[in-house]
């Protein structure tokens, strides 16, 4: 075995001894010289040797494919019973029950403090007074107005309220008009209620409407619709009441404020007037 072990190596070199020479030949090729060749033959086999060490051990294989699923087990004993779990929420409400049988009566109270209802009393009286009021000016509002279109709004003073009614109508039936609704044709008694109803026309963009004068009972003495004498004031225009063609014996109010005296049976627009308290 030895011999064997020997005798490979040497013939390895021989061959490549003899390759390198053939070489160097092939190489030296262009000089003069001529190529030598050595031919080593193999010597005999050698004894075997002894027998070498145990190796090293080798590396780990590889990771063989997954086996076969097993058969299931046998199934074990039933375990001890466990601990009392946590409480759970609150149920929904039930049905209301019946009601249930009347109780004994308890005892009387205390005597109740003597009511001091003077106050209160006033106090409600007071304001059955503004209610009464509210009431009226409310059933007021509702007789005049109704026909929005028919009506120019509202004017007031500190105690009148005028009314501008735009359906031309005669004399009697003006005043009519107005008494159907608690009032009359405005009757002017002093400066500032005649400039209230001479604003209330311009602003109206009117120039005429009939007011609650005349002559009616007397030729030449005027009074009031509601039959009033006209005693301290007037406001006729220069030339006025001048009763022309005999036939003038109602009376109107122009934009600037002065009056004049008409015939009763043309139609025209004409103003209300009603009393605050009413
Ligand atoms: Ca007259
Ligand atoms: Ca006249």
């Amino acid at each position: 075995m030895r011999g064997e072990k020997l005798l490979l190596p040497m013939v390895l070199l021989s061959v490549l001894t003899l390759l390198m020479l053939l070489l160097t030949c092939d190489g030296q090729h262009l000089t003069e010289e001529p190529c030598t060749v050595q031919i080593l033959v193999p010597g005999l086999k050698g004894e075997p040797g002894d027998k070498g060490l145990k190796g090293a051990p080798g590396r780990p294989g590889r990771v063989g494919p997954p086996g076969e699923i097993g058969q299931p087990g046998i199934t074990g004993q039933k375990g001890i019973m466990g601990r009392y779990g946590k409480m759970g929420p609150s149920g929904m409400r039930g049905v209301k029950g019946d009601m249930g049988d009347p109780g004994p009566k308890g005892p009387d109270g205390e005597p109740g403090v003597p009511c001091e209802c003077t106050s209160m009393r006033t106090m409600i009286g007071e304001m059955d007074i503004l209610v009464a009021q509210i009431s009226s000016e409310l059933k007021f509002l509702k007789n005049a107005l109704p026909s929005p279109v028919a009506v120019a709004g509202i004017k007031e003073t500190e105690s009148k309220i005028y009314l501008l009614v735009k359906e031309e109508k005669r004399y009697f039936d003006a005043e009519v008009y107005c008494q159907t609704r608690g009032g009359h044709l405005a009757m002017p008694k002093d400066e500032q209620a005649n400039a209230a109803i001479a604003g209330y026309i311009a602003e109206a963009g009117l120039s005429r409407v009939y007011i609650g004068v005349h002559d009616l009972d007397q030729e030449g003495v005027f009074t009031y619709v509601d039959r009033n004498p006209m005693t301290t004031f007037s406001k006729w225009k220069r030339g006025e009441p001048n009763n022309a063609y005999d036939d003038e014996d109602c009376a109107e109010m122009l934009a600037s404020g002065e009056w004049t005296d008409v015939a009763c049976n043309p139609t025209m627009y004409f103003i209300c007037e009603f009393d605050k308290d009413v």
